[in-house]
């Protein structure tokens, strides 16, 4: 048994202060804490194999950065840069080995694969700014170390997309200066200003850019009026209906301009106009949409009945059940295994995921979170969110224990590198054991009872990007089955509520806001390689049937029945969740069969939460292009192949008409038959999403609740082993009652079976003793206990390292786009 590291690392500093209070504050009074300590020690677990994903260690990323601006020296790399007029390496992470090369040492102990590194560089040509991409290896930097261009995991061709955004800094100050430039009108329909000053003054107005609607060859964008929100950052909620369009595509802010305003369904060719029209008396007002208590997130006031007791929480006195080599981030639980890695686009991905000593999945991962609005204002009507260009890892912050997680989880940190400086996120993901309130099995016989209890695995982390929080994780069942699964929460991005907002977008929800309908679509990939590398997909069909059998006669000639059609999928294709849940999607080992003759397999289903994930509901949206087809679909199959190793590229959002990464080229119709007379190695990938159509109401303020926001997809073993794996190692209990007689039949039955047989084995057994008898598989709590406090309310004052939060603010600063830093 082992305790988790952190509370160790609390207990040692305290206990060396005073062994008084050690034990004031962890009473653990019977079993030693020494004990646990020295089991701990001994226990000292190991992956075994090198974590070949992990992200790059600080020192290899100073090396590279030695090496990059060395080698590149012609770039003139700057170190700390203050526009994109400058060449400056963005982001500096670890180029994930190709499966072809990692299975091998993997799974037959062939040499590590080569170490490299990818590295993103703003870089300016032909006096256009660029985002390039290179690869740098093999590391450790060494004689044979050379960059290269890393053009292979782009099928556009290229390793480059130019960077629209030429000065983000100074779009932000146009849009104060415009603000600036009206704010008598902003004064008389708004009752504030901007505060050049102090754009951050919480009674001042915001003038915010939105971020998406990248033309070919430059921005144009609609400005919006926002208030800041003062106490939680709900400026989101607070959108104020005055619209400014401003052309920013030279990269000679002289040129720019402001064009046209909008406000309260009215559009006006300039400035001027939108002053003369505001000066006329018979001037059309929308409301105001001022903060206050409505936007709080908690109400620290009521006290309804039972708020004066705390809620029931999970405790784990005797330390986890799975093993963890932190250095490594690999776990073992029950059969599982696997490595967990992070990446600064998409987070947390876990890789040569194992049960039981069988492959299941090569890597399973985030690829794209995307919220794509819709309305009849120039905001929501263009505005889409592709969350992994702000960094769905970048922006993974630490978890707040016995909150995010139970307080006995165990907590990593993740790494990241941009502009040459290191950030290590504490605590950010977490990984724990818990104990379902329902059972896994059960079942109630004559003579007895017995219950499995559902103990279950999860791997979370939280990303909050801007306004929303993204709470993802992957589960892990005793039977197999893995979910992975979404729960969004946070704050609304909300439309300004004018007159012509009549439901059909959204829903008014304040004195002048409403909801705004949008559809979050989030992409995954899922490498199966369940049994063997060779797989095949296959719908296993619920059809209605009319048919005659031999003994229905003669009173029956037709029966109407049911039975299951196997339609094998042979191409590249889309899938839809079916109607009715009427087909069965299962991926089956091409080889390996379990004792029956049955093909290993696993089937993949929409999970738990609120009904199927959705896909996107726009056909050829006007803003995404070609940058998200994968969105259109629920789920995809398709070949894996070393130079597809994604579906997306957060750099897609720059040049959504011809992206890095077309999605459509992947899914391209080849085949999926292979063996004899193939080139196709029978290894296939599905790509699924989830998310939701999210229509907020008057209950998503102040913030999205996550169970109504869930969404999950279940891969589920499917004549996988011969019999239900958990069984060896659920924790459970069987009541043998009173009667003597064997408790699997039925009343009066003896049983007979075969000593061997399971059920009777512990039938017998119970039949020499006398009476009831509660028979445990698994350990049970033998004894009462004390708890620390800190088991059951952790003290955040002290465990939580963060000291400051670097939440994205939906510009471009700090997103893939660069972050640059201000003139002193
Ligand atoms: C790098 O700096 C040198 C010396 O200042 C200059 O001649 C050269 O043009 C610069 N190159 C680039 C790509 O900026
Ligand atoms: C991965 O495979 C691709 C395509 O075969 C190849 O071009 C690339 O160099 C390989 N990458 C690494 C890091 O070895
Ligand atoms: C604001 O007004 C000044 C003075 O007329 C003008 O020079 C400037 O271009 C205006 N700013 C914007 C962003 O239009
Ligand atoms: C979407 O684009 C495809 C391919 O360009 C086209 O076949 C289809 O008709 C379009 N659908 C809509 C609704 O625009
Ligand atoms: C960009 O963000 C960084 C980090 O928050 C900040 O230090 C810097 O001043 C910002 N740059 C600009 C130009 O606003
Ligand atoms: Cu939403």
């Amino acid at each position: 048994m082992e305790l988790r590291t952190r509370p160790l690392v609390l207990l040692i500093s305290t206990c060396s202060l005073a062994v008084l209070t050690c034990f004031y504050l962890f009473p653990f009074s019977n079993t030693g804490i020494d004990d646990r300590l020295r089991t701990k020690q001994k226990n000292s677990f190991q992956a075994p194999k090198e974590n070949i994903w992990s992200e790059l260690s600080n020192q290899e990323a100073k090396d590279v950065y030695e090496f990059v601006f060395d080698e590149l020296s012609y770039l003139n790399l700057t170190k700390h840069p203050k526009s994109n007029r400058e060449n400056f390496i963005v982001v500096l992470e670890t180029l994930r080995p190709n499966k072809t090369d990692a299975v091998p040492y993997l799974r037959d102990d062939a040499a590590i694969p080569e170490r490299w590194a990818m590295a993103r560089v703003a870089q300016v040509m032909e006096d256009e700014p660029y985002m390039v991409h290179y690869m740098v290896g093999p590391l450790p930097v060494g004689s044979d170390t050379q960059v290269l261009p890393l053009d292979y995991v782009f099928n556009s061709g290229r390793n480059y997309v130019a960077n629209p955004v030429q000065d983000f800094f100074a779009i932000m100050e146009f849009g104060l200066s415009l603000a600036e430039n009206v704010s008598d009108i902003t004064q008389d329909l708004l009752g504030a200003v901007v505060n050049r000053n102090d754009p951050s003054d919480p009674k001042g107005l915001l003038c915010w850019p939105r971020p998406s609607r990248i033309e070919r060859g430059g921005l144009s964008m609609w400005f919006e009026f926002f208030r800041p929100g003062t106490a939680s950052g709900a400026r989101t909620i607070l959108p104020q209906g005055i619209y400014v369009k401003v052309d920013a595509s030279s990269h000679n802010t002289d040129d720019w301009t402001a064009g046209q305003f909008y406000y309260n369904g009215y559009l006006y060719d300039t400035e001027n106009d939108f002053r003369k029209a505001w000066q006329k008396p018979d001037f059309s007002r929308a409301g105001i949409n001022q903060d206050g208590s409505w936007t709080d997130t908690e109400d620290f006031e009521s006290k309804p009945a039972g708020r004066e007791l705390p809620p029931p929480v999970a405790v784990q006195p005797y330390g986890p059940r799975y093993r963890l080599d932190k250095e490594q981030k690999f776990v073992s639980w029950f059969g599982f295994e696997f490595y967990i890695t992070t990446a600064q686009a998409t987070g947390l991905t876990l890789f040569d995921i194992r049960f039981k000593g069988k492959r299941v999945m090569y890597e399973l991962g985030l690829q794209e979170a995307m919220a794509h609005y819709a309305g009849d204002d120039p905001m929501q009507g263009g505005l889409e969110f592709m969350d992994s260009f702000f960094g769905m890892g970048l922006n993974m912050f630490e978890l707040v224990p016995g909150y995010d997680c139970p307080a006995y989880a165990d907590y990593l940190d993740s790494r990241f590198h941009q502009t040459t400086h290191s950030y290590e996120h504490p605590n950010s993901i977490c990984l724990f054991e818990y104990t379902a309130d329902h059972l896994l099995s059960r079942h109630s016989a004559q003579y007895s009872v017995t219950a499995s209890r559902n103990t279950y695995l999860v791997v979370r982390s939280v990303s909050t990007v801007g306004n929303y929080d993204y709470t993802i994780e992957y589960i892990f069942y005793l039977d197999g089955a893995i979910e992975v699964k979404i729960r969004a929460s946070g704050f609304i991005f909300g439309s300004f509520f004018a007159h012509t907002n009549e439901d059909e977008y959204g829903h008014r929800i304040q004195e002048a806001l409403s909801s705004s309908m949008h559809d979050h679509v989030i992409n995954f990939k899922a490498d199966l390689d369940v049994a063997t590398q060779e797989n095949d997909i296959v719908r296993l069909a619920w059809e209605p049937l009319t048919k005659s059998y031999p003994w229905d006669g003669p009173e029956i000639e037709e029966r109407n029945t049911m039975h299951i059609v196997e339609y094998p999928v042979e191409k590249e294709t889309a899938m839809d969740w079916p109607k009715n849940g009427g087909e069965f999607y299962v991926v089956m080992s091409s080889e390996e069969k379990n004792a029956w003759g049955e093909r290993k397999g696993y089937r993949i289903a929409a999970g738990t939460g609120m009904g199927s994930p959705p896909h996107l509901t726009i056909l050829n949206s006007t803003t995404l292009g070609d940058s998200a087809r994968w969105a259109e679909r629920d789920l995809w199959v398709l070949q894996r192949k070393d130079n597809e190793p994604r579906s997306a590229d957060p750099l897609n959002y720059f040049a959504p008409h011809d992206p890095l990464i077309d999605f459509t080229k992947m899914a391209n119709h080849e085949t999926l038959k292979h063996g004899e007379g193939s080139e196709y190695d029978g290894d296939l990938v599905v790509y699924f999403n989830l998310g939701a159509h999210h229509l907020p109401h008057s209950g998503d303020i102040p913030n999205t609740l996550m169970h109504t926001s869930a969404s999950s997809v279940m891969f589920v073993p499917h004549n996988f082993a011969d019999r239900d794996p958990s069984r060896e190692s659920v924790q459970g209990v069987r009541l043998q009652l009173k009667g003597k007689k064997g408790s699997g039949g039925f009343a009066g039955e003896q049983s007979e079976a075969a000593s061997g047989d399971l059920r009777t084995r512990v039938a017998r057994r119970a039949e020499a003793g006398e009476g009831h008898k509660a028979m445990y598989f698994g350990q049970t709590y033998e004894e009462g206990m004390k708890l620390p406090l800190e088991a059951l309310e952790p003290d955040l004052v002290g465990r939580f390292e963060s000291e400051e939060i670097g939440v994205t603010d939906l510009g471009f600063n700090g997103s893939a786009a660069g972050l640059w830093e201000r003139e002193q």
